[in-house]
């Protein structure tokens, strides 16, 4: 796989459901929900990384099922509230960007969430990490939206050692359910991982628990030291030159042994053979410092159209990063089909001309990683898609994203000595959070399906 280039942007990613159930005493299993931030497709095990070893991840692969045609937002808030709601960013106004810490919208409140359902169908239910689906009113914070428990941050990113984040102000984002905490010096993946054990030991095995662990790895921290991670796990990187990439590699084995130490948890407490773990990231690595673009993109069956290129698509493409050979570890086992063979990078020849911001057409079957365009082939397939891509920008709601607010401004809540991230204005219109609150109450489980239509969101009905 010498010459073999990955393109960062595609942001399906590493889906991976491992399901082990047996049932609870109700039928119910437990669901781990374990988020990665800003994962890059190629910097785990499974997928053929040499040089950052996964062994936890690699061995959920081995024993679950990997979603390789499973698709993200390219961004954080897009990606959570489709998690959160069972709904396409498009339908809930939320596609445009992420939340900025003083904007004052989030996760529409109409919208009943995932754990809300869960908790209908007498789940437990833990958020634990990163939020990022608005705050600026209390109605939008994770123990309205569903969650018995909050433990974590309601932004978009924080320094992993103070727990402090600026974004256009300065302030903590820490939080034990409403209560804002300090615990400075404790790497950001492990406080989450060590919650996360502590709420599975206290768990009464006999209640379905549903865990939503948003970590915040790997996704940077601050911009005047974006790569946070502990000493002992940097020197473990020592033979990669780029000091950068030794820190992302640190990060990224620190969320590897978060992953092996909750699944111990659940072994330990006799929950794990009935869990249902899934482990994905919101979106790709961003080794630009940012990884979207404008374009679209749509699929039917192993053909894949995008379409609206900007000049920028070929920089999009990336070596991969080279180790030692052999590398100084042992590579786990993977599931044969785990590795994507993408075949021979040609610099570029062959593929879609982007000048034009036409329509590029890939087959995915014989051309994973869409090297090769081949629009010219398929006309009719090509011209399908474009329709079927008008009719969902037809159904796309008005984006929202207000200005930033100066009210939340930390300062202006400044407790007995610090300063916290938190909500900052009273909702006067309570009328669509308490319809959502009123919806979950009736829910069933035969009618539990999460908002998602098969219409709107499989590709299997075109
Ligand atoms: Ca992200």
């Amino acid at each position: 796989m010498k010459s073999t280039k990955l393109k960062f942007w595609l942001p399906y990613l590493l889906g991976i459901l491992t399901s082990i159930c047996k049932a609870t005493t109700n039928n119910q299993p437990h669901i781990i929900f374990i988020l990665a931030d800003d994962l890059g497709w190629d910097d785990v095990g499974f997928h053929g990384s040499k040089q950052i070893p996964t062994p936890n991840i690699d061995e959920m692969a081995n024993e679950g099922v990997i979603l390789n045609n499973y698709y993200v937002s390219p961004m954080c808030t897009p990606t959570r509230a489709s998690i959160m709601s069972g709904k396409h960013p498009i339908h809930l106004g939320i596609q445009h960007f992420v939340i900025f810490a003083a904007q004052p919208y989030g996760l529409p409140l109409k919208e009943v969430t995932t754990a809300q359902y869960l908790k209908a169908l007498g789940y437990q239910t833990h958020a634990i990490g990163k939020w990022h689906l608005g705050y600026f009113s209390e109605e939008y914070t994770p123990l309205k939206r569903g969650f018995d428990s909050f433990f974590g941050f309601l932004g978009a990113k924080e320094d992993y050692w103070d727990h402090s984040s600026f974004e256009d102000y300065w302030g903590y984002d820490l939080r034990d359910n409403k209560r804002p905490i300090r615990r400075d010096g404790i790497y950001a993946t492990d406080l989450f991982t060590q919650e996360a054990i502590k709420k599975i030991n206290a768990h009464d095995v006999s209640t379905p628990m549903f865990m939503y662990l948003a970590h915040q790895a790997a996704h940077s921290a601050n911009q005047k030291d974006p790569l946070q991670a502990p000493e002992h796990l940097i020197k473990k990187f020592s033979f990669i030159k780029d000091k950068r990439r030794q820190k992302y590699a640190a990060m990224v084995t620190s969320l590897d042994e978060s992953v092996g130490a909750v699944k111990k948890a659940l072994a330990d407490k006799g929950m794990l053979h009935d869990s249902v773990i899934i482990f994905t990231t919101d979106n790709g690595g961003a080794p630009y410092g940012f990884n979207w673009r404008n374009f679209e993109a749509i699929r039917k069956g192993n053909f894949k159209l995008v379409v609206g290129m900007d000049d920028t698509y070929e920089l999009g493409w990336h070596s991969r990063y080279p180790t030692s050979n052999p590398p100084p570890w042992e590579k786990n086992p993977t599931l044969p089909g785990a590795e994507i063979k993408c075949g021979q990078w040609t610099n570029g020849k062959g593929m879609c001309d982007s000048k034009d911001h036409k329509a590029c057409l890939f087959n995915l079957a014989d051309d994973p990683c869409e090297y090769k365009d081949v629009s010219h082939l398929h006309p009719q397939v090509v011209l399908e898609l474009k329709e079927r891509l008008n009719y969902y920008r037809s159904t796309a709601l008005p984006v929202v994203y207000p200005m930033i607010s100066p009210d939340a401004d930390p300062d202006h809540f400044k407790g007995s000595e610090h300063s916290f991230w938190g909500p900052w204005k009273t909702l006067n219109d309570k009328s669509e959070y308490l319809a959502s609150k009123n919806a979950c109450n009736q829910v069933q489980a035969k009618q539990v399906h999460l908002g998602l239509h098969p219409m709107t969101y499989s590709n299997r009905t075109l």
